[in-house]
């Protein structure tokens, strides 16, 4: 599925050159969609370049190997990674057991090409160049990546399940058990019950959050965040005018806020709404949401004065090549339920705009497409 411009996801047939040294090119199995990819589609991403193959949490088969490829090998499955972990001693990055922003291939990525800045895809009908995504662009049955952006799973797990912890879900997790590091005991706001908010109610749950409220304007996800581990769920449309903020400080256990918020909108207010509602005197709020292009967040300089702090998360704070396997593995244990993720489920790439459409409807976590 080629994006030729603003909306303009169309089938075509691709050539996708072999793999150079230190990539890998491999079949894609299976594709969940991602707002992200819905984002650049529609034209808001200011680094969105077109043509361009999106995609970017999927499931894949090892096909061919580049020179000096050593982590993985043909018929490896394996999930791509929009972050990279290049594992150099001299990559400070990934040195630091703080950070997982490798930036390695940061330049290219951004650039839509591989590391050499060339792409590996054009189109099979005219020879033109169609730029890469996310490092990652699994719209399409083959796709080229670096080996450091490739984690490497059990050939046992299903596909179509590890598929996502390629982003959202994986992103939920890791910002509160990597970023937050919420603590047995804590209450916990989350505003947003999409994928990513449900599986930040699932960690909080694990790590034993004792009090999690969700907010979402959308009540129909009320059931399944009670499911997940949601003690209380507000809908922001009940309370007319009054701040989200005021409502849940006024309603939480302490009367001070809550220990933890994670924003999982990427709406700004909201995300002010998430820092406030944050306890006075040590509450952190965590920004999971991605801000459309140009937006900024507001808040009084006091609200940091009382105590309370912010910070954001990229994929969860998750070395992508480490995480994934283990990750995965967990999911096959049984430690990591998700299957309620999976709404709907199609075949074929040309599917992909359906999957689209089911995405935008409100009632869809994730759409998996079935290559
Ligand atoms: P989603 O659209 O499925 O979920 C968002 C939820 O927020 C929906 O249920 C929606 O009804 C709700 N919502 C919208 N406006 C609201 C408001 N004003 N108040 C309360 N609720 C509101 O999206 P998702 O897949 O769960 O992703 C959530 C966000 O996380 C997106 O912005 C996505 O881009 C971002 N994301 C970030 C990272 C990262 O690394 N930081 C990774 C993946 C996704
Ligand atoms: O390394 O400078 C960089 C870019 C890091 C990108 C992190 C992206 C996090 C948000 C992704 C949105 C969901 C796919
Ligand atoms: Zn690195």
């Amino acid at each position: 599925m080629v994006a030729f411009g603003v909306n303009d996801l169309r089938e075509e047939e691709v050539i996708v050159a072999p793999p150079k040294a230190g990539e890998v090119r491999m079949k894609v199995m299976c594709n969940a969609l991602c707002h992200t990819d819905i984002y650049t589609l529609s034209g808001q991403d200011p680094e969105g370049l077109f043509p361009s193959i999106l995609g970017h949490e999927a499931g894949c088969v090892v096909e061919a190997v580049g020179e000096g490829v050593t982590s993985v090998k043909v018929g490896d499955h394996v999930v791509p990674g929009y972050t990279p972990q290049c594992k150099g001693s001299d990559c400070m990055f990934c040195m630091s057991p703080k950070t997982n922003l490798c930036p390695k291939i940061r330049g290219t990525q951004g650039k839509g090409v591989m590391p050499d800045g060339t792409s590996r895809f054009t189109l099979a009908k005219d020879g033109s160049t169609v730029y890469h995504f996310m490092g990652c662009s699994t719209f399409a049955e083959y796709t080229v990546l670096a080996e450091i952006s490739i984690a490497k799973i059990d050939p046992a797990a299903s596909l179509e399940k590890a598929c996502l912890f390629g982003c959202g879900i994986s992103t939920g997790l890791g910002a509160v058990w990597n970023n937050a590091k919420v603590e047995p005991f804590s209450s916990v706001a989350v505003f947003g019950l999409g994928a990513v908010g449900f599986a930040v109610v699932q960690a909080a749950k694990a790590v034993g959050a004792s009090h999690i409220v969700g907010i979402d304007v959308n009540p129909n996800k009320f059931e399944m965040a009670k499911k997940l581990g949601c003690d209380v769920c507000y809908n922001p449309k009940d309370h007319g005018d009054e701040p989200m903020q005021q409502v849940l400080v006024k309603n939480s256990p302490t009367g001070f806020g809550f220990d933890y918020t994670f924003d999982c909108t990427g709406n700004v207010n909201v995300m002010r709404s998430a820092l406030e509602a944050a306890h006075r005197g040590w509450g952190q709020c965590c920004l999971v949401g991605v801000a459309a292009a140009g937006k900024e967040i507001a808040t009084r300089p006091f609200q940091f004065i009382t105590g309370r702090r912010c910070f954001g998360t990229a994929f969860g704070g998750w070395k992508t090549r480490d995480a994934i396997p283990m990750l995965t593995d967990k999911m096959m244990k049984g430690e990591i339920a998700v299957d309620h993720f999976i709404t709907h489920r199609f075949n074929g790439v040309g599917e992909t705009t359906k999957a689209i459409d089911a995405l935008h409807s409100g009632d869809c976590l994730r759409a998996v497409v079935h290559y």
